[in-house]
């Protein structure tokens, strides 16, 4: 074996090179990996005694793709695209063995290649299009060629991966093996191609292009799922005025597209959104020392919408759940829940009949705290009043195990409060999980002031295990979520009383990225949230519309007006009660442009989001960006607030 740079090796097994790149953690093609790929192949060309090449990865994966650290930096030659044409032009056969992932620029690297075997576990894809890009190495056009345009654009512009058996019936991969047996048929694929030289050029295969008419109508179809990104279209646009060209005019066009989404304020932004929710999982006095605790067995305090939720997501990860409610009744309305969310699962799709029965079978619903006793963790969701869940603390930290961890679902309260009711505060922590708690991606863990090392740990790998993302919060009123959703509410309520329409500010935050506008929030949520008749004094424009009874969409009135389908509709009689609202409190209206109500509602909230970074609630400014990503509907694509908020200049520098 030549080892030629610290990241190439080149082995030979008879008339054959096997080149094998190894650059952790998932092989990236950085510069200093193209550099070593280009100067192996070169001197393979060269080595009179070799007759083929396989080109293969050590570690985790085949090439995850070009190295988007890189992004952005002056470029540094040899480019991407040029490795590729340099391997697809050899006159020797070169044979890509490809196991793990290989996914971007790595897949366009083993599209270069004249022939591919994977390993049966193996996966490809071309996510360019989720870092707003297009794969930019060649594989608008050689995808195409391969598997046909339709295929190619429902890949490329969904980013999604497929499995090595679709890729192998699609025509993308030639072999698929075991896995352990990948390397020695990669070399017998090329031995047998090196004796008839058969160098097969993917830029060869002429493609089939469809009429204008197929590329409109895929657009159109697509409008919505596109929304406003520029690189689904642009990938569109590569495909369709990239194919009829000859292939070197169309990779340049390619390129050219490429660096034009680069610069991007969508791709900078999906760019820093792609580390932060890698960065997330960096917590300092967490690292590979630290031991995690074994959790196999789940108790759920409380039945309602929270707890049930979250019992689904932990049954659908293969957790056995103890449900536990006060009243028979509070229990069946509990399981029922729980087995409905399950069935609309399988109906739409999510999950197999036998998954959702298996599931719903490893739920025990109980009136017994003592059936807790076996749980490895607890997580209390009972209501928002900190006497009920001191209280329930104070009694599961009788029953449950000692090594146990006791974890509170709490949305805003104090959590080391619920510690010091039990022995145990080390090995209490808040668990957050965002309504529906089956699908939300988020999961906020509060750390509490004695929160052990290894409960954060145990609470990471959980969250991974759910399928969430998880931000570590320091304990404060609201954590990092709540706490700037309460400053952007405040902030609308204040605007419609100066004189700002409801229904403009949903709209201008609609139009922002935001799935829905405050207003339209609140009345799904409902208006009534913490609201009593008796005490209600018509002291906000909330209590107003709540003594109307209009209670949001489950009244069909609120801020909007509702009709049977609950389409909203602006309501006449809530603009003149503001209005009256406003005068009788001697608030001066005014009229707001789009950019000051835009302003007006984000701006306050990510200066709040300021104050939580500086008192160290939140590790790191990124960490808010993927808390309003994941649990409040911050458009991907805008980067998050804090990144929105520097970008905007509303941050000290
Ligand atoms: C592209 O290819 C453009 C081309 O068309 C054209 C070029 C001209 N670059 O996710 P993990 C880091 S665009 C740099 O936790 P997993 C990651 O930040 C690219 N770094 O591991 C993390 O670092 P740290 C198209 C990368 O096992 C570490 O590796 N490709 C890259 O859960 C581990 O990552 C993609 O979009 C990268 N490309 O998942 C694929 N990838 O430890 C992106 C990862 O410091 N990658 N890192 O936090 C992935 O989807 C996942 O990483 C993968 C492994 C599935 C591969």
């Amino acid at each position: 074996m030549t080892s030629l740079d610290g990241i190439a090796a080149l082995d030979t097994r008879g008339r054959v090179g096997v080149l094998t790149i190894n650059s952790p953690p998932v092989n990236a093609l950085g510069h200093a990996v193209r550099l070593a790929v280009l100067n192996a192949v070169q001197a393979f060309e060269a080595n009179e005694t070799l007759d083929a090449l396989v080109i293969a990865c050590a570690g985790r994966t085949f090439f995850a793709g070009g190295d988007i650290r890189e992004f952005g930096k002056p470029p540094l030659s040899p480019n991407l695209p040029q490795v590729v044409n340099v391997i697809e032009k050899s006159a020797k056969p070169v044979v890509a063995a490809i196991h793990g992932t290989a996914l971007g620029g790595g897949l366009e690297l083993a599209m270069g290649c004249h022939f591919r075997v994977a390993a049966q576990s193996a996966a490809c894809g071309l996510p360019e299009v989720k870092l707003g890009l297009l794969p930019g190495a060649g594989g608008t056009q050689r995808l195409p060629r391969l598997v046909g345009v339709s295929k190619a654009l429902d890949m490329m512009t969904s980013g999604e991966s497929i499995g090595a058996a679709e890729a192998m019936n699609l025509g993308l991969f030639d072999e698929i093996v075991p896995d352990h047996v990948l390397l020695d048929r990669a070399v017998a694929l090329a031995g047998e191609k090196a004796k008839t030289q058969a160098t097969r050029r993917t830029r060869d295969i002429v493609p089939e292009i469809p009429p204008a008419d197929d590329f409109d109508r895929y657009l159109t179809t697509h409008a919505k799922k596109f929304g406003k990104l520029p690189a689904p279209r642009t990938i569109v646009q590569a495909v369709r005025e990239g194919l009829p060209l000859a292939f070197e005019a169309a990779t340049d066009f390619e390129r050219t597209l490429f660096l034009d989404l680069m610069n991007s304020d969508e791709s900078m932004a999906l760019r820093h959104v792609f580390f932060a929710e890698r960065d997330v999982l960096k917590v300092p006095g967490i690292g590979s020392e630290t031991v995690p605790l074994p959790v196999s067995r789940i108790g759920v305090i409380g039945a309602g919408t929270m707890g049930a939720g979250i019992a689904v997501s932990a049954l659908q990860a293969g957790f056995s759940v103890i449900l536990v409610e006060q009243t028979e009744g509070a229990l069946e309305k509990g399981r029922n829940t729980v087995a409905k969310i399950l069935d609309r699962g399988v109906s739409s799709g999510r999950l197999t009949r036998s998954a959702a029965d298996a599931a719903l079978g490893n739920l025990q619903p109980s009136l017994q705290y003592h059936d807790l006793a076996s749980a490895d963790l607890i997580i209390e969701a009972a209501f928002e009043d900190p006497d009920v869940k001191k209280s329930i603390f104070s009694a599961i930290d009788k029953i449950a195990k000692p090594e146990a961890i006791l974890a509170t679902n709490t949305s805003y309260l104090d959590v080391d409060v619920f510690a010091g009711a039990t022995t145990r505060s080390e090995k209490v922590v808040g668990l957050h999980f965002f309504s529906p708690a089956n699908i939300m991606k988020l999961l906020e863990i509060v750390r509490g002031k004695q929160t052990a090392p290894e409960v954060l740990a145990t609470a990471q790998i959980l969250a991974k295990k759910l399928g969430k993302i998880p931000v570590v919060a320091g304990n404060a009123y609201g954590f990092i979520g709540n706490r700037m959703l309460a400053v952007r509410r405040r902030e609308a309520d204040q605007m419609i009383l100066a004189g700002a329409d409801p229904y403009a500010i949903d709209r201008i935050a609609e139009d922002f990225g935001f799935p829905m506008g405050p207003f339209r929030v609140s009345d799904l949520a409902g208006l009534d949230l913490g609201w009593t008749a008796s005490t209600s004094k018509s002291a906000t424009i909330r209590e107003c519309l709540c003594e109307l009874d209009r209670r949001g969409q489950k009244t069909k009135a609120g801020f909007y007006d509702y009709d049977h389908n609950l389409n909203p509709a602006p309501s006449p009689l809530v603009r003149k009660l503001i209005e009256d609202f406003s005068a009788r409190e001697h608030v001066k209206r005014r009229t707001w442009s789009d950019q000051e109500i835009l302003e007006g509602l984000l701006r306050p909230m990510i200066e709040e989001g300021q104050k939580i970074l500086d008192e160290g609630i939140a590790l790191r400014a990124s960490d808010i960006d993927v808390v309003w990503i994941h649990g409040y509907g911050w458009p991907r694509w805008r980067g998050g607030p804090m990144y929105y908020g520097a970008k905007m200049n509303w941050l000290p520098a």
